[in-house]
């Protein structure tokens, strides 16, 4: 956790920045994490950040173009030491608030980590500048943010009382129930995929979410809110679409008593993650392994009630590529002409 010493640091340095921008992972604990922040210090510009898995270089023009004082970094775990080169250059103070596996960390730099904390936790970042932030009528976007990100936090059951038609009780207790069958679930899933869109979109939709009053303005779908719910809409579609095409598939498996769901989509957006989830909460039972196809190569999100980190890195032996993640919920590269293969040991293994 972060200690009480540690939340107010973090204060300090948010009002001691005259200019600051915020780096953010781009993903709605990231997106949550940014909007709690920018709401209570009423400073600074957003820039969502899509490489993967660090902040990476591309972004070094950023500073020349915003010119912070202070950069706050927040839900990634990788910062590409050149941009922070970059920054110290140009005299640029380092924020970083992060939850994942911590990495050699600059001296210079402010760093911030529950994992770090006695005890060590890894809370959502969301739930952390919600504590930073303090502002009760912003609950709502910590919620989400946690959510997003498979975690119920301490105030959840407060937030259920409050707000009876979003939440309910019995969610605060199971966060796939909590994402998929309630209407703040709902609306994590909205803001995730509206998060999918050109840069210049999603700018358009942090102005809307920095001003909004309250979470019933955003599940209103008017003028306002349009834009978000516009692109939310197109990739639901086919979201929607591929999960029911998965769900046929599981019927057809089931009889052969197989243990792996495999699934494999081509198209503009990846989803294998959101859709991995979603069809491993229908069908526990099953590994699911959902592979992305983009040109000459393939995104698989793998997920189960066993170790699939361990089972996914023996599928890969003898194929080129990368795997790793957590041990129920991780991915893996390969190339496509190496699918076959990785689905073949996949089920020999299981
Ligand atoms: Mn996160």
């Amino acid at each position: 956790m972060l200690s009480e010493k540690q939340i107010q640091d973090f204060r300090e340095l948010l009002e001691q920045a005259q200019n600051p921008v915020f780096f953010f992972d781009n993903d709605v604990d990231g997106l949550s994490s940014f909007l709690l922040l920018r709401r209570f210090c009423r400073k600074g510009k957003g820039v969502a950040i899509k490489t993967f898995p660090g902040l990476d270089t591309s972004y070094n023009r950023k500073l020349h173009e915003l010119k912070p004082d202070y950069i706050f970094v927040l839900d990634k775990p990788i910062i590409a030491q050149d941009f922070i080169d970059e920054a110290k250059k140009l005299n640029i103070k380092i924020v970083w608030l992060d939850h994942h596996p911590i990495q050699e960390i600059d001296k210079e730099i402010y760093y911030f980590n529950p994992l770090q904390g006695k005890p060590s936790s890894n809370e959502p970042v969301a739930y952390w500048t919600y504590k930073i932030s303090g502002k009760k009528e912003d609950q709502w976007i910590a919620m989400l943010g946690c959510l997003a990100d498979w975690f119920i936090p301490d105030f959840s059951e407060e937030f259920a009382k409050e707000n009876p038609g979003l939440f309910t009780i019995t969610a605060t207790k199971d966060p796939a129930k909590a994402l998929y069958e309630t209407e703040l679930g709902r609306l994590a899933k909205v803001l995730s995929f509206a998060l999918k869109d050109r840069t210049t979109a999603v700018v358009k939709m942090l102005r809307i979410l920095i001003n909004i009053k309250g979470i019933q303005e955003l599940i209103k779908e008017d003028s306002k809110t349009i834009p978000i719910y516009t692109r939310f809409k197109q990739i639901d579609r086919r979201y929607s679409k591929y999960l029911e095409k998965a769900k046929q598939i599981s019927k057809e498996i089931k009889n052969k008593d197989k243990k792996l769901l495999f699934f494999q989509y081509a198209g503009q957006f990846s989803l294998s993650g959101e859709l991995a989830n979603e069809i491993y909460y229908n069908f526990p039972n099953k590994v699911v392994l959902v592979a992305y196809i983009k040109g000459s190569k393939v995104n698989c999100s793998i997920r189960g009630k066993i170790d699939v980190r361990t089972l996914v890195a023996r599928a890969m032996e003898g194929i080129e590529g990368t795997s790793g993640g957590h041990k129920n919920a991780c991915g893996a590269s390969l190339g496509i002409e190496d699918l076959p293969k990785l689905k073949d040991n996949m089920n020999k293994l299981l």
